[in-house]
C-alpha cells in the first residue's frame, strides 16, 4: 500500500497557474498563456507531480490511493516555483559606497575603470574563504527562495584566477547539495580582466582559455560558460574566442550582450547558438534578428536598468512582438543589481518593460528553465515533472506586480517538500 499513496495533496487552489503547454520556450502570443485553472489540484508523490488540473478531476485520478499530507490553500494563488536564470550569487563584499558616486553621476564602466566595480568585489572575493563565501551566499539563497525562487543559475567571475574561480564554484556545487534550492553553474571567468592584466586583455583570454575552461570541464563544476561582452570589459572578437572555446569544450554558452553599447553581441548570440543572451539594452534589430533565428533566449533584467538609473530598458515589447523568446532575472549582483528579489523584478517588467503579468511568469518559469536547460524537469506544473510550487498570500496573478516591494509568498513547496510555511523557512 505504502507506494500506493500521495505524499502531498495541494488543494481548494483559487488560481493555479500550470504554464502546461509547449515544449520549447515561450514566444510571441504563447507568453500570454499560462495555462490558469481555476479550482485545481496538485498531487505529489516521490517528490514528482503525480497529477494537477480541476481539484475533482485530480481527486477522481487518485480515488483509493492514501493520501499522507493535505494542504488547504483557501482558494489562493499558485504558480510553478519561480526561475532566476541569471544571478552573480556567489562573492565577497559588497559596494554600497559605489551609492554616492552613483548619484553623482558616475557611470557604472566609469567605476571599473578605476579600479573599482567588480574589481573591487575580485578583491573581496579572493581575501574571502571558501566556509565564508558559502555562508554569505547561503544567506542569499534563502532569500531568493522565501521570495520564491526554487531554481537558480550562479555565476563565477569574482576570482579571475583559476583557484579562485575553482573556490566560487565549489561554494555553487556545495549549494547545490545541500540548500532545498537547485543551482545551475556557469563558469564566468571572462567577467572582468583583472588588475594583474590590465593593459593585457589578449594574455588573459588566453589563460582562461587555456587554463581555466579545460579545468573547470574537468572538475565537472559549470555546465554554461559566460562572458561580459562590453567596452573596456571583453570586445566582440575576444568573446567569440571564448566562446568557441568553450564550445569545443562541451559548455552551453551565455552572453552578457550589448548592455550599454550596441556591440554586436545579440548578432555574436545567434552566430553561436547561445542558449541566452542578457541585458540586451542597447541590441539591434539585426542582433535580436539574428538571435531569433538562433533561437536564443534574452534574458532581461530590469532591476539592473532601474538600479543603474538608466532612462531606457530592454526593449522586451518588441522582442516579443517578433519572436525572440524572453526570460526574466534578477542579475543578483553586489554592483548594479544587489536585490533577491524575483517579485521586485515582476513589477519592473510590467513597468518599466511594458510586459503583461501573464508574460512576466512565462518569463520566469518556463523561458527562464529553457535558458537553463531545464525546461524537462521545471519550469511548469505538468505530470511527472519536479513538483516546485509557489502559493501566495494573492488571489490572482496581477496581483504580485501590482502591490510591490513586498514579499507575497506564503509557502514553498520544493521537490514535494514544504520548505517555506507562513513565509518562513522551515528548517535551516
Ligand atoms: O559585480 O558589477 N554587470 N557584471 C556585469 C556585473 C554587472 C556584476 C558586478
Ligand atoms: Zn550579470
Amino acid at each position: 500500500m505504502e507506494n500506493k499513496a500521495i505524499d502531498l495533496l495541494v488543494h481548494h487552489i483559487g488560481v493555479l497557474v500550470t504554464m502546461r503547454g509547449k515544449d520549447e520556450p515561450r514566444t510571441g502570443r504563447d507568453m500570454d498563456d499560462v495555462g490558469v485553472v481555476e479550482h485545481g489540484a496538485v498531487a505529489i508523490r516521490d517528490g514528482k507531480i503525480f497529477a494537477v488540473g480541476q481539484e475533482e478531476e485530480v481527486r477522481a485520478q487518485i480515488a483509493g490511493m492514501a493520501v499522507k499530507q493535505e494542504l488547504d490553500v483557501q482558494g489562493r494563488l499558485v504558480t510553478p516555483g519561480l526561475i532566476d536564470p541569471h544571478t552573480h550569487l556567489v562573492h565577497g563584499g559588497s559596494r554600497e559606497h559605489e551609492l554616492s558616486l552613483k548619484l553623482k553621476g558616475v557611470p557604472y564602466l566609469e567605476i571599473l575603470a578605476q579600479g573599482g566595480g567588480i574589481l573591487s568585489t575580485v578583491r573581496a572575493t579572493r581575501t574571502a574563504s571558501e566556509e565564508a563565501l558559502y555562508e554569505k551566499a547561503k544567506k542569499s539563497l534563502d532569500q531568493m527562495l522565501l521570495y520564491g525562487a526554487t531554481t537558480v543559475e550562479v555565476k563565477s567571475g569574482y576570482g579571475l584566477r583559476l583557484e579562485d574561480e575553482l573556490k566560487q564554484l565549489r561554494v555553487a556545487k556545495r549549494l547545490d547539495e545541500t540548500h532545498p534550492v537547485d543551482v545551475v553553474s556557469t563558469f564566468m571567468g571572462a567577467h572582468a580582466v583583472p588588475e594583474e592584466y590590465k593593459g593585457r586583455s589578449a594574455e588573459y583570454v588566453d589563460l582562461v582559455i587555456h587554463e581555466m575552461l579545460p579545468e573547470v570541464k574537468r572538475q565537472g563544476l559549470a555546465e554554461f560558460c559566460d562572458v561580459f561582452c562590453e567596452h573596456g570589459v571583453f570586445s566582440v572578437e575576444e568573446s567569440r574566442r571564448i566562446l568557441s572555446a568553450a564550445k569545443a569544450n562541451g559548455f552551453g554558452l551565455k552572453i552578457h550582450a550589448d548592455e550599454i553599447e550596441p556591440m554586436g553581441g545579440a548578432q555574436l548570440a545567434g552566430e553561436l547558438g547561445c542558449i541566452s543572451a542578457e541585458h540586451l539594452l542597447a541590441a539591434t534589430d539585426e542582433g535580436l534578428e539574428a538571435m531569433r533565428d538562433a533561437g536564443v533566449i534574452a534574458v532581461c533584467l530590469p532591476a539592473t536598468s532601474f538600479n543603474l538609473r538608466l532612462t531606457s530598458h530592454a526593449r522586451a515589447r518588441a522582442m516579443i512582438d517578433m519572436g525572440v523568446p524572453v526570460a526574466l532575472s534578477t542579475d543578483y549582483n553586489p554592483g548594479s543589481s544587489p536585490t533577491e528579489s524575483l517579485q521586485l523584478v515582476m513589477t519592473l517588467g510590467c513597468l518599466n518593460l511594458g510586459m503583461t503579468p501573464e508574460e512576466v511568469l512565462t518569463a520566469m518559469t518556463i523561458n527562464a528553465a529553457h535558458a537553463i536547460g531545464r525546461a524537462d524537469t521545471v519550469g511548469s506544473l505538468e505530470v511527472g515533472k519536479q513538483a516546485d510550487l509557489v502559493i501566495y498570500d494573492a488571489h490572482n496573478l496581477a496581483y504580485l506586480p501590482y502591490h510591490f516591494g513586498v514579499n507575497h509568498v506564503d509557502t514553498v513547496v520544493k521537490n514535494g517538500k514544504v520548505v517555506v510555511a507562513g513565509g518562513r523557512l522551515t528548517a535551516d
